[in-house]
């Protein structure tokens, strides 16, 4: 599967983004995102992007694990973006879906995940839940799967790196391996 990877760059009190960091040590194409509403919507309005498979997206949040986040829910946050933008739950369509089931993640990947690398229902309600939700809202054709990575001090930027490059060689796959992360 050809994957582009995307991290996200700095947010409040996040100023390396460790999403950004795996991004680009992910061996695949990837690009870094701004934290900006208007910024996901210009990316994903990209006819580029139809040229790949599917989106690997990820961003930081602060657990003590990596989320393999399966869908993305209707819900916006309170929480301006790095230009200032408040986006409302009312910016949202409610005729639109409540929650919309990721695509990447196969379901051996979601049924082997354990220890540091765990499934999860709840991408939160900012930037990575907005672009997963619009994502998988305007790019039907591409598998998309979100990725929530966690800061290094609660896992190993060595062993993140790790989690990341087997998925995508997992992804990359059609048979599917033993999980030996
Ligand atoms: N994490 C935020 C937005 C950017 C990022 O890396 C989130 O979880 O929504």
């Amino acid at each position: 599967m050809n994957l582009l990877v995307t991290g996200f760059g700095p947010f409040l009190s996040v100023k390396d983004n460790p999403s950004s960091v795996l991004a680009r040590s992910s061996g695949r194409d990837n690009k870094i995102l701004e934290v900006a509403y208007a910024a996901v919507d210009e990316f994903l309005a990209d006819p580029k992007l139809l040229t790949y498979d599917g989106l690997f997206l990820m961003g930081v949040v602060r657990r003590p694990f990596v989320s393999l986040e399966v869908q993305a829910k209707n819900a916006a946050s309170n929480t301006p973006d790095v230009r200032g933008i408040i986006r409302t739950p009312n910016d949202l369509d409610l005729s639109l879906p409540s929650v919309i089931q990721g695509t990447l993640w196969t379901e051996e990947i979601i049924s082997s995940a354990s220890g540091d690398l765990l499934p999860s229902d709840d991408a939160g309600s900012y930037l990575c839940n907005y672009i997963y939700y619009q994502a998988l809202r305007r790019l039907p054709s591409l598998r998309i799967g979100f990725l929530h990575v966690a800061p290094f001090d609660e896992v190993s930027e060595r062993r993140q790196f790790v989690i990341v490059r087997t998925l995508l060689s997992r992804l990359s796959l059609h048979k599917e391996p033993a999980m030996s992360l």
